[in-house]
């Protein structure tokens, strides 16, 4: 008889984009208690919401009113708050009667305001029009805001370019003048015409290199995406990553996926990007909501978004009893296609949308002796709840239908996966003492001789 795993555990929670509706723009940060706050755009003030694992969110009302900002009247835009030296100081844009949005600050002892704006005027002006800033805190104590010069004239065109400057110690003010750093110049940032977009910043640094993140083409439109540009100082030069966009609607159900932030889960083990997309993909526009996907390096330092998903995900790690036990698999396969091995199924990255096959496994099917299968084994036994397996992400490719073997079982589990772009196969095991897992692959979805799988994950414990 199967066993049931131990009910301290219950069975594994799922997530599900959207996450929040009619939003855009979020920023998230991580209190010291553990409880992230999100802060998006929505109407003219800032409501901020509260969660303890990243997938539920609670509106805890205003925290930065329209009022409390004299200077302003509308494009309440983009709020992005840092923690410095024991106070919040929330970043915004907004724009006085003129229509020219600038940038400012407010300022509260509390994540969850209120938020008290210190003057009669934007904070910072720059001469020009200013949207969407982003603090950056380096590992030496410096300070530096990214931002968007609002849309000008640029020979035929108008385009929005990001620039950067160093922040004084209060944050209050900049050091020197502003640096422009990227203007849309990729292939695919110049899918607006006329109107062409840089915006949307966020900075990373990793193994001592700054990854500047942002959003091209217009926010009301499906090709809004994310893209990247590395550089080996905060303040540049930067060179775009040449595969850009790392996000991007390529699929029916998802328009307009950008702006976004980055945030841990609650153990720190995995990276989440949070985004905005559209409410309605096909009419676009501003009526927005926020998402999160899993995001991640690959071995050369290049980064890789697992999105935009709609359908069910694992919990962020360090949220439920169940954790990805695959890493610590053995994996082996009937065949694999040269440079596609099985190992590609525990490398975190589960494509969407990428389309050359990179980080899958990829066998034979009509090679097939024994039939074409892949095997987890552990060296020690596993309490296992579900398996998810991630259909590849070229159509030629995916398969159609499989059977599941858990450890000697001579009766599989009937495994049917999904057609939803990014859907994994979710297999519920509920077993304890599980050695290995065994999936046989019957047919791809188009009959073709090649399959391929983009990823396996185990919850387990
Ligand atoms: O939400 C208002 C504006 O749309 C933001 O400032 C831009 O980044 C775009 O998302």
């Amino acid at each position: 008889m199967k066993e049931k795993p131990e009910s301290a555990a219950p069975a594994p929670a799922y997530y599900q984009n959207p996450l929040i509706k009619n939003v855009a723009d979020p920023s998230v940060i991580r209190a010291p208690d553990g409880t992230y706050y999100a802060y998006p755009t929505g109407g003219t003030r800032f409501v901020a919401y509260s969660s303890r694992d990243l997938a539920h969110w609670t509106a805890e009302g205003v925290v930065l009113s329209g009022a409390e900002v004299k200077w302003a009247v509308n494009k309440f835009w983009a709020p992005e708050v840092v923690e410095h030296a024991g106070k919040y100081y929330m970043f915004f844009s907004a724009a006085a009667a003129d229509g020219i949005p600038k940038i400012s600050v407010a300022i509260s002892d509390s994540p969850k305001g209120p938020f008290k704006h210190p003057s009669e005027k934007p904070v910072f002006d720059f001469g020009f029009g200013t949207i969407d800033p982003f603090v950056f805190k380096d590992d030496d104590g410096r300070m530096y805001l990214y931002f968007t010069k609002e849309l000008f004239q640029v020979d035929s065109h108008k385009e929005s370019q990001i620039f950067v400057a160093e922040l004084s110690s209060d944050l209050l003010s900049v050091k020197g003048e502003p640096k422009q750093l990227t203007r849309p110049e990729q292939a695919w940032e110049i899918q607006s015409g006329n109107m062409r977009w840089n915006e949307g910043s966020y900075v990373l640094k990793r193994n001592g290199m700054y990854y500047l993140m942002y959003s091209a083409n217009c926010y009301c439109g499906k090709r809004y995406g994310v893209g990247y540009a590395t550089s080996k100082q905060a303040m540049g030069p930067f060179v775009k990553y040449e595969k850009n966009p790392i996000l991007q609607a390529t699929y029916d159900q998802v328009s307009g996926t950008g702006h976004h932030t980055i945030a841990s889960s609650p153990d720190g083990k995995e990276l989440f990007i949070l985004y905005h997309s559209h409410i309605d993909p096909l009419k676009g526009g501003g009526d927005r909501q926020m998402n999160m996907d899993r995001i991640g390096f690959r071995p050369d330092g290049t980064l890789y978004v697992n999105g935009p998903t709609i359908t069910k995900q694992p919990m962020p790690s360090g949220t439920t009893g169940w954790s990805n036990i695959a890493g610590e698999a053995t994996f082996t396969a009937s065949s694999s296609k040269a440079g596609f091995p099985p190992d590609n199924l525990k490398d975190g990255m589960y494509a969407v949308t990428v389309k050359d096959g990179s980080g899958e496994w990829i066998t034979d099917l009509a090679a097939k002796a024994k039939g074409a299968w892949v095997k987890l084994a552990w060296s020690k036994p596993q309490t296992i709840s579900d398996i998810l397996l991630y259909n590849s992400a070229e159509d030629r490719r995916k398969v159609g239908t499989g059977q599941l073997y858990v450890d000697d079982d001579q009766t599989p589990i009937e495994v049917t996966f999904p057609k939803e772009p990014g859907a994994a196969a979710i297999v519920t095991v509920a077993r304890k003492n599980v050695k290995s897992v065994k999936l046989m692959l019957s047919r791809t979805q188009a009959e073709s001789a090649e399959a391929g799988l983009s990823e396996i994950i185990v919850l387990g414990k």
